[in-house]
């Protein structure tokens, strides 16, 4: 049974998507919207912000960066990166962010990817965005230093002012008007997601697909109260990660839709976090569920006044039911779930606003959108029962960057995406995420995909067979990778490298949140006839060990 929104169906506006945030760019209002958290004098409001948006997209111009290449972002989150995005997406290029924590391989895998046209770097992250850069082969003269306060070049890399348009010329520029089918086709962004097995992946996302997704989620957020925007004076906080969906589309484009002031933290310090809450009387949270583990167990929680929280959003990760009843108690805010992936743009099921009844539950879901359960045979399943999540939706992804077999294997025929979550449906048309197929572990919300630990073990040179698997830690409510590991010594009693050893080696070649942090047990990999890793089975060992 296909299962359907709850919602009726909406209007999706077949536009660009600066037409769709500005309309046509005149009278905006000049209201603090992106604030930086510790100095709030440092701000741009939607006028300012436009101004800066097509003066980058004038300096693209300048700089001869064509329609469709790609711009990429190595960066902590500051406001300047809101413009960074909507600058380049409006101007018909593509915008990619890359994880701040990423060592330079990482980071260089992604730039070649992408075959990154202009780097836009923290000044902080510059050596490793050099290094980087040399081994994707992008030359010096494709960096530019981008940080919210203007640098003197260094070795010759400038200050991403430098290239941008006047404020004059920026006055008379017109960016690329576009709708219909082209709306529907045009590539806005870039960013990675290992789907539903393997290394990560470019997930391609339309001007349609981000409009959509917008739309889909302020109606969601507004059907207890009519009208986008509700009877009361919001504010954010910008924590989540402008380099990734979830952050993307809460504080830059609802931001802008529902003319939220956002204000904008660079680095998480839980102290901070809730100084920020404190200072600025913030409405409401966007998190993953880390932070309510934090706000559930810290002694900090209670030195912060954190009355002015009215709801809390939570997603990326499973909440445990119980988690989300004691934070509930302990701040007054209301939690709304929301389960999402990064090949839906961003969001696909959420708690509407005010109804929060079914604890546990991930909501329902979004406008112009529907769901089916299918079992192992890919049989669809009767209410009450798992099955994996398909969806089918305006806001579901065209593709893959440059990997048509992926594409294929995840965006099937009639539009349905494939999850890889295992899923429960209710009457109503409520969901339970229970399990999930697919390869990925998540943590601190954050994807790490066993095969690209898997590939990296396997270069050690004590090592002959590894797999990867997350194992749950209840503490912490987090998963965390394990990896089990073949030596190549034959002597058990002598592997030729410790398990302490693997764990220190693997720190120095990737972010700190693909750490093994879940440990490394020595053992045979546990593989089918063909040679693939049982995930299964590892699944079963990893459950057996987080119990004892
Ligand atoms: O691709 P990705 O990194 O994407 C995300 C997006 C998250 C959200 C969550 C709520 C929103 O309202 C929203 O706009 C965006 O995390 O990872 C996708 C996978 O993360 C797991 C699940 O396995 C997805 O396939 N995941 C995401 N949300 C939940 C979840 C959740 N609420 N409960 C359980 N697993």
């Amino acid at each position: 049974m296909v299962i359907r929104s709850p919602y009726p169906n909406i209007n999706i506006p077949e536009v660009d998507i600066l037409t769709f945030l500005f309309g046509a760019g005149e009278d905006l209002p000049e209201d603090p919207l992106w604030i930086n958290a510790t100095d709030a004098s440092l701000y741009l409001s939607q006028h300012t912000a436009l101004q800066w948006i097509k003066r980058l997209a004038i300096g693209l111009d300048t700089l001869g960066v064509k329609k469709g290449d790609v711009v990429m972002i190595v960066t902590p989150n500051h406001i300047f990166v809101s413009v960074a995005y909507l600058g380049t997406v409006g101007s018909g290029r593509v915008f990619s962010g890359a994880n701040p924590s990423y060592t330079a391989d990482e980071m260089s895998y992604q730039m070649q990817d992408l075959d990154a046209r202009i780097v836009l770097v923290h000044p902080s992250l510059l050596d490793t965005a050099r290094k980087a850069a040399k081994t994707a082969n992008i030359s010096h003269d494709r960096l530019y230093i981008f940080s919210d306060v203007e640098h003197q070049p260094v070795d010759g890399i400038r200050d991403w002012r430098s290239m941008l348009g006047t404020p004059k010329e920026a006055s008379y520029y017109s960016w690329p008007r576009v709708s219909g089918e082209a709306a529907k086709s045009q590539i806005a962004t870039v960013n990675y997601s290992s789907g539903t097995t393997g290394l990560p992946k470019g997930v391609k996302i339309t001007h349609s697909n981000l409009i959509a997704n917008v739309e889909q989620s302020a109606f969601a957020a507004s059907v207890e109260r009519p009208g986008i925007r509700p009877d009361f004076e919001e504010r954010w906080i910008g924590l989540l990660p402008l380099y990734h969906a979830y952050g993307q589309l809460s504080s830059i484009l609802m931001a802008v839709k529902t003319e939220t002031p956002v204000y904008v933290m660079a680095t998480f310090i839980y102290e901070d976090f809730l100084r920020v809450i404190e200072t600025h009387r913030i409405t409401e949270l966007q998190v993953a569920p880390p932070i309510l583990v934090l706000l559930n167990k810290h002694p900090a929680t209670s030195e912060y006044d954190l009355s002015s929280v009215r709801q809390i959003s939570c997603g990326a990760a499973p909440l445990s039911a119980s988690l989300q009843n004691r934070v509930q108690e302990r701040t007054g805010a209301v939690i709304r779930q929301g389960w999402g992936m990064t090949e839906l743009t961003c969001a696909g099921i959420v708690i509407p606003t005010g109804l929060s009844d079914e604890t546990g539950s991930v909501g329902c879901l979004l406008s112009n959108s529907q769901a089916m359960l299918v079992d192992e045979n890919g049989k669809e399943v009767a209410t009450g029962e798992r099955g994996e999540l398909y969806i089918r939706g305006p806001q579901v992804s065209p593709g893959y960057w440059k990997n048509d077999r992926a594409s294929k294997e995840t965006m099937l025929e009639g539009g349905w995406l494939r999850t890889g979550d295992v899923a429960i449906a209710n009457e109503k048309g409520w969901f339970w995420i229970v399990d999930r197929l697919k390869e990925l572990i998540k943590v601190s919300g954050l994807q790490v995909a066993p095969a690209e630990l898997e590939a990296l073990l396997l270069t050690h040179p004590s090592i002959a067979d590894a797999g990867v698997v997350g194992i749950s830690d209840t503490f912490s409510s987090q998963e965390k990778p394990r990896a089990y590991v073949l030596p190549k010594s034959i002597d058990p009693a002598r592997p030729g490298v410790s398990a302490e050893e693997i764990e220190k080696w693997v720190r120095g070649k990737v972010a700190r949140h693909k750490w093994l942090s879940g440990g490394v047990v020595f053992s045979v990999v546990p593989k089918s006839a063909a040679g693939k890793i049982q995930r299964k089975v590892l699944r079963e060992w990893a459950r057996g060990d987080a119990k004892s």
